[in-house]
């Protein structure tokens, strides 16, 4: 598996801030989170691949919002965030040399962060960042792959994969105060704790997961159901509104 990633920007902390109050971001301890958060990846049998960094783009290290990719093709995104969209080109740069490359055009808008892939189904939020327009598309490009494309209207944050990742192809780990249940129907859902509501933000790599050490609870409820991720600290990242999936995008190398 390659899993792109891109350095922590000297500009982080005037990233994008939707539901968390703006904090300090403890630059050098950010960094050394994101390389352990490699580690995990590489433990993981993933190589990484870091895509060229853009350090006036304060989000630029949430890689996972500038692409969709998936066994046949990758989509470029629009990111919903005027700020963002100039991150697309440089993770561009390192998908075309592995898929062929399509994109979403204006008025649509999408973050990656909002796709959630479980086996042939693709459910996409629509939230302040991804409109219609881009599910459209979406939902055009991926049908002659046989593809099955769900909208599900999120609220309360900012993206899907903020309220629902999958644990396995058919069972996904869900905050159901964010989305509806019924959107998922055939899927098994595992919820988080209640006094944890960001905790539904797992990241799968091949057979393994990875979680952050924030979320004790929901890490039990995890263990007691068999499923023992690999863990890692993100807390630095976690004030600029980022989460484990955020940081990479993953998929088969050929
Ligand atoms: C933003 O608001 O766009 C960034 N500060 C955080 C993006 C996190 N990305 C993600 O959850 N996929």
């Amino acid at each position: 598996m390659i899993a792109v990633t891109r350095a922590v920007s000297d500009a982080i902390n005037d990233c994008e801030l939707t539901h968390v109050a703006r904090q300090p971001i403890d630059l050098a301890l950010a960094r050394a989170q994101h390389r352990a958060y490699e580690q995990a990846l590489e433990a993981a049998q993933c190589e990484i691949v870091r895509a060229a960094p853009a350090p006036d783009l304060p989000d630029s290290v949430f890689v996972e919002d500038t692409a969709i990719v998936l066994t046949e093709v990758a989509i470029v995104t629009r990111p919903g965030a005027e700020s963002r969209r100039a991150e697309t080109a440089g993770v561009a740069d390192v998908l075309h040399r592995y898929r062929e490359l399509r994109r979403i055009e204006a008025p649509g808008t999408i973050d990656g962060g909002d796709v959630l892939v479980a086996g042939r189904r693709v459910f996409i939020g629509r939230s302040s960042r991804t409109n219609d327009h881009a599910i459209t598309q979406v939902r055009a490009m991926l049908q002659r792959y046989g593809y099955d494309v769900t909208a599900v209207d999120v609220r309360g944050c900012l993206h899907l994969k903020s309220a629902a990742t999958a644990l396995s192809a058919n069972q996904l780990l869900v905050n159901p105060a964010w989305i509806e249940r019924e959107a998922f129907a055939g899927v098994d859902l595992l919820d988080v704790d209640p006094d944890e509501p960001y905790a539904a933000n797992i990241l799968r790599a091949g057979d393994d997961l990875i979680y952050p050490s924030a979320f004790p609870r929901t890490r039990d409820l995890l263990e007691r159901s068999g499923v023992r991720p690999a863990i890692v600290d993100l807390s630095e990242l976690a004030k600029a509104e980022g989460a484990v999936t955020c940081c990479s995008v993953i998929f088969d190398a050929a």
